[in-house]
């Protein structure tokens, strides 16, 4: 079938065009690259690193001489990515924070729509509490805070205490669900023991009455020794993956997918001299090396940037953009990213090499 032909000229056109913008309501999409064939268009976030030891440990410690967790409701530092003109958000679709509580602060308790994970950076002492129950956090640990579930936070060490907080708050933005609720004391009760969810989901058995139906893993706190360990007896079993090297998942041992609906997060081993081969994914997503010194290759072939990476430090890997990492010493790196959200809505792809 052959196209019909129009006698239209360009000024009838443009004159078209400015008629339909005084509507304000109206575009014409052709004159719009609304759907172009690769996501860079879309993609505004840049590969950036932040530098916890040399630059935001010491802003926070000042931020704790201003203000008390409790006037700011969060004492956070926002990772604003340079690509987004001021807006704190550290990938498109992912936002993360630096947090500090110093001894007998507190965090006051809330709950909100965004899911949240923590990624303890240093201390000892300090404690978070989910859905009632308490529990201490150490250097490595992965925690979540599921969406609508209240959570505060306190100190009982001595020595501030710092951690990186992962919020899929542009996620639940696009949508416009968002919602936020203060409990009206600082502190939500106690109404189970510390270790209680641990022992009734993280021994790789459940409880045998009742069961678990919320969409989040029933376990909250993630231990890095455990996780730490198995990725060791995986690394001397000789099983590297050439882009990833050693990777484990955190799970929802309920289902065996991620521990939240919305967030991923994985712990990797690169043992020393390890290079990954170069890969591309639509997937979002925030390192943190726990251990080790290496760097990572970003960038599209001919452009790639080298950015060197010790413990830590933040870095994000925006949509699409090829990267490799390289550890220079035994490295251990925690991630976490948009997959899930990506996988359950049938976006998320991979290119292995530099396709
Ligand atoms: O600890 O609940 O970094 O609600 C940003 C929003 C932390 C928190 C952030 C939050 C929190």
């Amino acid at each position: 079938m052959s196209d019909t032909t129009v006698q239209a000229n360009q000024a009838e056109r443009e004159a078209y065009y400015a008629r339909v913008g005084k509507t304000e309501h109206l575009s014409p999409l052709w004159t719009t690259t609304l759907v172009p064939p690769l996501p860079h268009l879309y993609v505004k976030a840049q590969p950036h690193l932040w530098d916890f030891d040399n630059e935001m440990r010491a802003l926070l410690l000042e931020a704790g001489g201003l203000i008390t967790p409790k006037e700011a409701n969060r004492r956070v530092l926002n990772l604003v990515n340079p690509g987004f003109n001021g807006q704190p958000k550290i990938l498109e679709s992912l936002y993360a924070g630096l947090q500090m509580i110093l001894p007998g602060e507190c965090a006051p308790a809330h709950k909100h729509t965004p899911s949240a994970l923590r990624f303890i950076m240093e201390g000892k002492g300090a404690w978070t509490a989910v859905s009632g129950e308490r529990s201490f956090m150490e250097p490595g640990d992965f925690i979540i805070t599921p969406s609508m579930t209240w959570h505060d936070h306190g100190h009982d060490g001595d020595g501030p205490f710092f951690w990186m907080d992962g919020l899929d708050i542009p996620i639940v933005g696009c949508f416009g669900a968002m919602f936020f609720e203060a409990y009206p004391q600082d502190r939500a009760p106690q109404t189970r023991e510390p270790g209680d969810s641990n022992a009734r989901y993280g021994a790789n058995m459940r409880p045998v009455t009742g069961s678990w139906d919320k969409p989040e893993s029933p376990i909250f706190h993630y231990p890095y020794s455990r996780s730490r360990e198995a990725l060791e007896t995986l690394r001397k079993n000789g099983e590297l993956d050439p882009y990833d090297g050693v990777k484990l998942e955190y799970i929802d041992p309920t289902r065996g997918g991620a521990a939240m609906p919305t967030i991923s997060a994985f712990l990797q081993l690169l043992p020393k001299g390890f290079r990954t081969e170069t890969y591309r994914t639509t997937e979002n997503i925030v390192f943190s090396p726990v251990e080790g010194i290496g760097k990572i290759v970003v960038g599209e072939p001919g452009a790639e940037k080298e950015i060197a990476f010790k413990p830590r430090d933040i870095f994000a890997v925006p949509c699409w953009v090829p990267f490799r990492l390289e550890a220079d010493s035994e490295a251990c790196l925690f991630s976490y990213s948009d997959r899930v959200s990506q996988q359950k809505l049938g976006l998320w792809r991979d290119v292995r090499g530099n396709a």
